[in-house]
């Protein structure tokens, strides 16, 4: 299959490396100059930008977390001013702040190249007609799949997601060849069809490309079989870009991190010392390229490994492996990010309920459903069942706008859930991924 950008896909090892450098050094000064977080970290840390010589160097350089974003709310990370910046977009944060995130024209730009770049990894072409069922708005994936798949100048079809009846009927009618969403959806997606009796040869879909949360072989599986496609794994997260950090080719054998403008690290996330190839660890990512908000070693949180064998396709860029967990409690329900802390929160803020509660996660029909198991107070339980009514309501209603999302709720008697003599089982997971 052609390659969307040879010259840069197919690099030589030292051409890439050097590239890296030039691309890191540049970096490190911009956000010398224009970010005063990082101005103090490289202080605290006694490391100067004209010290960073070589790749190896980018282990003196300290690392950016999900709570530096957040505390950074909203701009103070941003590298340029907000008249440079043209699009805004925001992730969930763990308690209530969100990480923003902003795009420069050029970065839009590149942002498209490397979407670009995965699309066309698995044949997608201007011949195709591309459905996408991300979301789009502040999540990343829609914006971001949308202008990768125009840029190929496949005719893209932004339905954006629920509505699974209409998905199928515009996958029908407009004869959508290119799957694009979360793979639980598109799994739904086939379950729905099979219930309503609608078979998969009155489709033209030949591919899927699935990203945004884990999805293992099986599943992988499961969808090319009911769909009868080539099913591909993209990875991305808005804080380094969204998606276009890595995907598949055709050889499914690993995601290709676009290393022109990422360096990927992977470290022992409890040491803080990189790992070799082929060892798992927590997946770091610096930017080389972005202007908007550049950032130095991001610690993903994301479990991976990198194989840097060259792949079958004819691509030199290092791959990951399949993103199965991760090295925090974060967890992904229905596409969307949610903590623990976030619903603790939320539960603690709640007069009436007690400090004891469990997240139970299901996956039926394919689509991910989260029950939280509340205790309330004795006097609540037994009293009048109107009360118990308007505080679920108030609860539903309080989660709905802190994560996204309203999960099913139960409430139940005091000391009715399990204590535990060690850390609590805050979560328990019963999705099959
Ligand atoms: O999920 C960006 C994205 C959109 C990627 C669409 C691919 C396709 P966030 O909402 O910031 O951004 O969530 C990022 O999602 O740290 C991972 O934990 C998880 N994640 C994303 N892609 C994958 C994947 C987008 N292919 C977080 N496999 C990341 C496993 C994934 N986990």
């Amino acid at each position: 299959m052609p390659i969307w950008n040879e010259r840069c896909e197919t690099m030589q090892r030292a051409d890439l490396e050097q590239l890296q450098l030039e691309r890191l050094q540049a970096t490190v000064n911009r956000v010398y100059r224009n970010v005063p977080f990082y101005q103090r970290r490289f202080e605290e840390l006694g490391v100067k930008p004209e010290e960073i010589r070589s790749l190896d160097d980018i282990r003196r350089l300290p690392f950016t977390t999900k709570e530096d974003m957040r505390a950074a709310y909203p701009y103070e990370l941003f590298a340029v001013p907000l008249r440079e910046i043209v699009r805004i977009h925001s992730s969930s944060g763990t308690t209530g702040r969100a990480t923003v995130v902003g795009y420069t024209r050029n970065d839009l730009r590149t942002w498209s190249e490397l979407v670009a770049r995965i699309i066309s990894a698995v044949g997608v072409t201007d011949q195709d007609v591309v459905q996408i069922t991300f979301g789009y708005g502040l999540f990343t994936g829609g914006f971001g799949l949308h202008y990768g798949a125009e840029r190929v100048g496949a005719s893209v079809i932004p339905v954006s997601s629920g509505n699974t009846e209409r998905q199928i009927q515009i996958m029908r009618d407009f004869r959508t060849t290119a799957l694009v969403g979360t793979p639980s959806y598109a799994l739904h997606i086939a379950e729905v069809m099979k219930e309503r009796g609608i078979d998969r040869s009155s489709l033209c879909l030949r591919v899927g490309l699935f990203g945004g949360e884990p999805s293992s072989e099986q599943m992988r599986k499961k969808l090319e079989e009911s769909l009868d496609i080539m099913a591909t794994d993209n990875y991305g997260l808005s804080e380094v870009l969204g998606p276009g950090v890595a995907g598949e080719c055709e050889c499914q054998c690993g995601m290709h991190i676009n290393e022109d403008h990422f360096i990927a690290e992977v470290i022992d996330p409890q040491t803080l010392e990189p790992v070799p190839y082929g060892q798992e660890g927590e997946l770091v990512l610096t930017t080389l390229t972005k202007e908007g908000i550049p950032v130095i070693r991001y610690r993903t949180r994301d479990r991976t490994s990198l194989n840097p064998e060259p792949c079958r396709c004819g691509r030199t860029n290092v791959r990951m492996k399949k993103v199965l967990s991760r090295t925090d409690d974060m967890l992904i329900v229905r596409g969307v990010n949610v903590y623990p802390s976030q619903i603790e929160q939320v539960l603690f803020e709640v007069e009436g309920v007690e400090p004891h509660y469990q997240i139970v996660l299901e996956r039926r029909a394919a689509l991910d459903e989260m029950t939280i198991l509340v205790e309330v107070s004795r006097e609540l339980f037994t009293g009048q069942m109107s009360r118990l009514v308007e505080l679920e309501t108030k609860i539903r209603s309080r989660m709905h706008s802190v994560i996204g999302i309203t999960p099913r709720l139960k409430l139940v008697e005091p000391r009715s859930l399990e204590r535990s003599l060690g850390k609590a089982r805050r979560v328990v997971d019963n999705r099959k991924i």
